[in-house]
């Protein structure tokens, strides 16, 4: 496996040189932002360095992602046998998925076996929020105050906050005369949310929208969904697992450990490998019926790769989509609206469904386009769109986030000579490889932008990848006696030069969705993931870590 040498070098903490540390308060080795996926296996990898190591996250539990978003309906997209960890062949033997594509619950169950099963909690601060990090040049430290008054002082900074982290909440005119319950579902209560024989407005139809208009619709008196732009959507094939069934997969887990490397999206498919206008029509077809049978995204991330560049293909492959969707719907009327015409399939999130389109059939559900009638204003009562106003007991934001940039920008990062990341990033977004940021030495960034995990990639596989690169780098700087890094700004301008060149070739970058930013108002218009693929990723990032971190400064 990959990254299997972190096991057998041990640092002896001590070691350290944290001399200058000024240490008024806990001098660390590093502080991890963030205790979902990524915060949690970056932690047990540095622990294995031997590293003092504190975890700290605004939850009161450990997930993440899978801790905040617990709206009804909530589930991967991937399916599990790829989304999890491949760090522990005893994890593996032991966890037993109990669907293809498991709920929030599940995945949620699935982070607080592994907290416990090694020990991760002892490590975690938990209802404590990170405000502030900055930089003190002549200790080579970073101190970091938090909205509990505690602070730390640490070597290293790993930010593991998700890529979806900074909840998007539009600034509806009258929010807050609202008289009933609005809440965004990346901010659902824990304690749950009756909806029964309520009155429910959902504003927004992505991934989480569709999510939440499936799940709740046969329980509410009235749904009424708020549609600014319609999805494309593929049917989710959703088994449950038994024995034999789980047996088969951990079989099959030597390869799909290995597939996930090489895959394009770090899934474990592999696409079409003829180009599409070299299949005849009727094949094509074909495949595409199989592809879309498969009752998962391989239609997009394991079909043809076209999809993404060429206009014609983008346009046949959508064709075949907005069929299927039609056939769904009984009004005619409706399902036009339903339908996407102004992007091609898979050049924003291709969410899964289960009952999505079908919801629109049943008597109690409501289509508002607001394209056609815009949202005027929230009112005492409800929502008051350009033909009236919509009486509501409850109403769900499912409107999206501050990607990739949004859960960094939130904290006031100060990086060398108190230059503030914040204000920086309102000029120009820039990272290194999504995994460090010239000015801001020591600090690690996940999921960040131009990386493949900021949105195009099976969460998992990438992050693994992240972690594993930023532990090996921080043992290099160990092994050869250093205490910073940071890349070089003629690094940094050549990487996001290489990443605008491949954007820009993509039917991606020229769609509105979170993954170019734009649908933050005043964000800037750039493609946020990384779109070389996952192996051609890995392989940038490897070779800078043989030339020891050539591109990088290394004091
Ligand atoms: P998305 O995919 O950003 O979807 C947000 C939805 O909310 C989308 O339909 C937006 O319409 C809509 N929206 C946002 N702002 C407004 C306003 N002001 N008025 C009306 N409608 C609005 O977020 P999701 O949470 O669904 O999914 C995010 C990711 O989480 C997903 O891709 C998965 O990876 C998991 P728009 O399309 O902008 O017209």
């Amino acid at each position: 496996m990959r990254g299997a040498s972190l096991g057998v070098t041990l640092i002896n903490a001590l070691e350290l040189p944290l001399d200058n540390l000024t240490a008024h308060t806990q001098p660390l080795d590093a502080v991890i932002i963030g205790a979902g996926f990524t915060g949690l296996y970056q932690l047990w990898s540095l622990r294995k360095l031997g590293l003092r190591v504190q975890v700290v996250d605004a939850a009161s539990n450990v997930g993440g992602t899978w801790y905040w978003n617990c709206y009804p309906g909530a589930r991967t997209d991937s399916p599990s046998h790829i989304y999890q960890y491949w760090f522990s062949d005893e994890l593996l033997d032991e966890w037993d998925w109990q669907q293809r594509y498991p709920d929030q619950a599940e995945t949620e169950r699935y982070l607080n076996y592994v907290a416990d099963r090694f020990d991760l909690r002892k490590d975690i601060r938990f209802n404590t929020r990170v405000d502030g990090a900055t930089w003190d040049d002549s200790a080579h430290c970073w101190t970091l105050t938090t909205n509990t008054g505690e602070t730390f002082q640490s070597r290293f900074i790993v930010t593991a906050l998700g890529p979806l982290s900074a909840p998007l909440v539009p600034p509806f005119k009258g929010h807050e005369t609202f008289t009933g319950r609005l809440v965004h579902t990346a901010r659902w209560p824990r304690e749950g949310l009756d909806l029964k024989g309520k009155r429910v407005g959902v504003i927004g139809t992505g991934a989480t929208g569709i999510q939440v208009v499936q799940t709740i619709a046969p329980e509410v008196a009235s749904l009424t969904v708020f549609q600014r732009s319609p999805n494309y959507a593929v049917p989710m094939g959703n088994p449950r697992y038994n024995d034999a069934d789980r047996a088969a997969m951990r079989a099959r887990y030597p390869h799909t450990r290995e597939a996930i490397w090489t895959n394009f999206v770090g899934f474990d498919q592999p696409g079409q490998t003829r180009a599409f206008f070299d299949v005849p029509p009727a094949e094509r077809r074909e495949i595409m019926e199989t592809l879309w049978a498969d009752g998962s995204l391989k239609l997009w991330v394991s079909g043809f790769m076209e999809i993404f560049f060429d206009p014609a293909a983008s346009e046949e492959v959508s064709a075949f989509v907005r069929e299927k969707i039609r056939a769904r719907i009984n009004d005619p009327i409706l399902a036009e609206k339903l339908i996407p015409q102004d992007h091609g399939f898979g050049t924003k999130r291709v969410p899964l469904e289960n009952g999505y389109f079908d919801a629109f059939n049943q008597p109690n559900v409501e289509l508002v386009d607001l394209r056609a009638t815009p949202i005027e204003c929230i009112t005492p009562n409800g929502i008051r769109t350009t033909a009236g106003e919509i009486a509501l007991d409850v109403i769900i934001l499912a409107t999206g986030f501050d990607a990739g940039t949004g859960g960094l920008t939130a904290i006031d990062i100060r990086g060398r000579n108190g230059v503030s990341l914040r204000e920086e990033w309102k000029k120009e977004v820039r990272t290194t490889m999504g995994l460090q940021i010239h000015g801001y030495p020591n600090l690690f960034t996940t999921s960040a932008p131009y990386a493949p995990i900021a949105a195009f990639c099976n969460a998992p596989s990438c992050l693994q990848h992240q972690v594993q690169w930023i532990t090996e780098c921080i043992e290099y700087l160990h092994t050869h006696g250093r205490t910073t890094i940071e890349p070089t700004p003629d690094a940094e301008q050549r990487w996001l030069a290489h990443h605008d060149e491949l954007a820009n070739q993509t039917l991606i970058a020229k769609t509105k969705s979170w993954y170019t930013g734009s649908n933050i108002e005043g964000k800037q218009n750039r493609l946020l993931s990384y779109i070389g693929g996952l192996p051609a990723y890995m392989a940038a990032c490897a070779e800078v870590k043989q030339q020891d971190y050539a591109g990088f400064e290394v004091v």
